[in-house]
């Protein structure tokens, strides 16, 4: 989708409809008043303060309409420029105004104003000439929104715009808005009972509901195996840790305002974690190490907990409990190239696996000039970047940098993606760490018979267990390939009084051979019963009427076509179990 942000001229068209829509409110609701309306990557929004009202859909339809009329007057939008004392003047009886021009600074004397018709506001500008331009927008959605961001303020009323040149921009955007919400793991999510969430375990803290557990069963065996075979040892440890761990480590520095806060048991201080790194680091420290046994790579599927903001907290994409797919892999220096690049090919294999193909490499590097969150060492810091430039360079992979990104203990590179609804997130890290193995004292013994630090490669593939799930929902559309489907098979006699017991048995011999296969004899119609498993999005579908009864056969349906396929059941299970085997991917 467009980004409306970065086109000049859509950027101006969008911040005049905010003016507009701000001055159909004024008309609907004399007492309104105004915050902020910036320019969005997909519109705009306007925060407003209605008093108590809390607004509707059929309220937005009202605002909407109100627009329309004010664009149709047509009136010209004049900038006038006051000083500071103006200003304050003239918006006297509106405080979130005055709260923005005494934040003004004194130099910058000139204040300006654009006018519209009855309707005058605040506004650095640029704007289109005339209320007339602006025709072609579209109000989204509302929700409410903190004065300043802040939980203690005011809860204002946020509306959402956008607004396009041409109504066919409008129309194709507005379309592809409505695929999206379609794909939106939120909902998926709730059609097809794959997590919940309750207020009573608090926000950001999902349920994993039969379906989807069954999901994120197949991919921790899936991810599980594969680590194996790269010569991974998976742990289990506690999620939780004293806060000794974290000033240890340095994340109770450099990490604290993403923690839950601090727990006292007895006389112990206690933290939920929001990362592994320091109770892999000391099942290393728990043995002595020779160079010959590095790298050594300790993998968990690990619960962690974060503070995410309310606002941000989004079904499974970003929660305040999570499970990351994690492993720390100890090396000696020598061996960092050869083992960052293990660990691309690891993730490119598995996106291969899944189908995965829009995606963005991003190096995420420190800002030098932020010392707070970055530990203090220029050396260690640019040897590490240039170490991981350097094998991304060899491996030929595209990459973008982005300066600031960087863990606190150093560089790493992410892969972005972009889900249905919403701005980018980072799937897969792979991070380089000189820090917390010389702050936890670590070593092995190295070729010569010294005592050496090793350095340690944080990385997570599937990034969180929350995360990949939620992306896979959006990018299979809830059509999961046979080998993740949370039901593979949908057994349906056409006449339960007839087939019922025929179903059973082939219920019962998929089942026997590992297939999720459930049956359907309810007392339902035959195309009640057949729209259900496509709603459901069940990869197949056996029919079975006398004739498949008779001659011990099975009809098939794919998900999504029409057709029905005859064969005898043992080819079915084979064609099956290949399906499986290969994680075929449906298109
Ligand atoms: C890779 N110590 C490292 C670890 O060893 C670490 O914790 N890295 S992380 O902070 O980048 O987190 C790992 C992954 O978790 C991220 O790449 C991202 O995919 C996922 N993740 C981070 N925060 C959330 C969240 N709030 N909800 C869901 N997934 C998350
Ligand atoms: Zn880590």
């Amino acid at each position: 989708m467009i980004n409306i942000k970065e086109d000049e001229r859509l950027s101006v068209l969008n911040h005049s409809c905010a003016h507009l829509l701000a001055q159909a409110v004024k008309h609907i609701y004399p007492e309104a008043m105004f915050w902020v309306g910036p320019v969005i990557e997909d519109g705009f929004y306007y925060d407003i303060d209605l008093g108590d009202i809390t607004l509707t859909d059929e309220d937005l339809q009202k605002i909407e309409k109100e627009m329309k009329k004010i664009s149709k007057d047509g009136k010209r939008i004049v900038r006038h420029e006051l000083t500071k004392e103006e200003a304050l003047e003239k918006f006297k009886n509106d405080p979130y105004k005055i709260d923005l021009i005494s934040r003004m600074d004194e130099e910058d004397t000139t204040i300006s104003c654009y006018a519209q018709g009855d309707f005058t506001d605040l506004c650095r500008g640029p704007h289109v000439e005339s209320v007339k331009e602006i025709k072609y927008f579209k109000l989204i959605k509302f929700s409410g929104a903190y004065w300043k961001g802040d939980s203690k303020n005011k809860m204002l009323q946020r509306i959402y715009g956008v607004c396009f040149e041409t109504e066919e921009d409008l129309d194709k955007y507005l379309q592809e808005l409505a695929e999206a919400r379609e794909r939106d793991h939120r909902k998926i999510g709730k059609e097809q009972e794959l997590y919940m969430n309750h207020e009573l375990v608090g926000a950001g803290m999902p349920l994993w509901l039969p379906n989807g557990a069954l999901i994120r069963k197949q991919l921790e065996n899936y991810i599980y195996e594969k680590e194996r075979k790269l010569g991974y040892e998976h742990v289990y440890t506690p999620c939780v840790g004293t806060v000794n761990l974290y000033k240890t480590s340095g994340h109770w520095d450099h990490y604290k305002e993403n923690m839950f806060p601090m727990m006292k048991v007895d006389d112990e201080e206690f933290v939920l974690r929001p990362m592994n790194c320091p109770h892999h680091m000391l099942i290393f420290k728990n043995k002595m190490h020779s160079y010959r046994d590095l790298p050594v790579r300790i993998g968990e599927f690990a619960t962690d907990f974060r503070y995410e903001a309310s606002g941000a907290v989004k079904g499974l994409e970003r929660v305040r409990c999570m499970c990351q797919n994690d492993a720390h892999l100890f090396v000696t220096p020598e061996q960092i190239g050869e083992e960052f690049k293990k660990v691309v090919s690891l993730i490119l294999d598995v996106y291969h696996d899944f189908g995965i193909e829009n995606y963005k490499f991003r190096l995420s590097l420190r800002d030098p000039e932020d010392k707070e969150k970055y530990f203090d060492d220029d050396k260690m810091w640019n040897e590490a970047e240039a170490k991981l430039r350097e094998v991304l360079n060899e491996l030929g992979v595209e990459y973008f940098e982005a300066i600031g990104e960087a863990a606190f203990y150093g560089p790493k590179l992410d892969v972005e993606v972009k889900p249905a609804v919403g701005p980018e997130v980072t799937l897969s890290t792979c991070q380089l760490d000189f820090l917390l193995p010389r702050r936890f004292e670590l070593s092995y013994i190295n070729s010569r018979g010294e005592k050496e630090t090793p350095v340690v490669l944080h990385r997570a593939i599937f990034g969180t267990f929350d995360r990949f799930t939620a992306f896979i929902i959006e990018e299979t559309k809830g059509r999961f390939p046979t080998w993740l489907a949370p039901v593979q098979v949908k057994v349906i006699p056409v006449n339960p009084e007839f087939q019922g017991d025929y179903g059973k048995e082939i219920r019962d011999y998929l089942v026997a051979n590992d297939i999720r296969a459930e049956l359907d004899d309810r007392n339902e119609k035959l195309g009640y019963r057949l729209r259900e498993a496509q709603t459901a999005k069940v990869p197949y579908t056996l029919i079975l009427g006398d004739s498949e009864k008779e001659n011990s056969t099975i009809s098939y349906r794919l998900h999504g076509e029409k057709e029905t396929t005859t064969v005898s059941k043992d080819d079915f299970l084979k064609m099956l179990k290949e399906e499986i085997e290969t994680k075929a991917i449906r298109h």
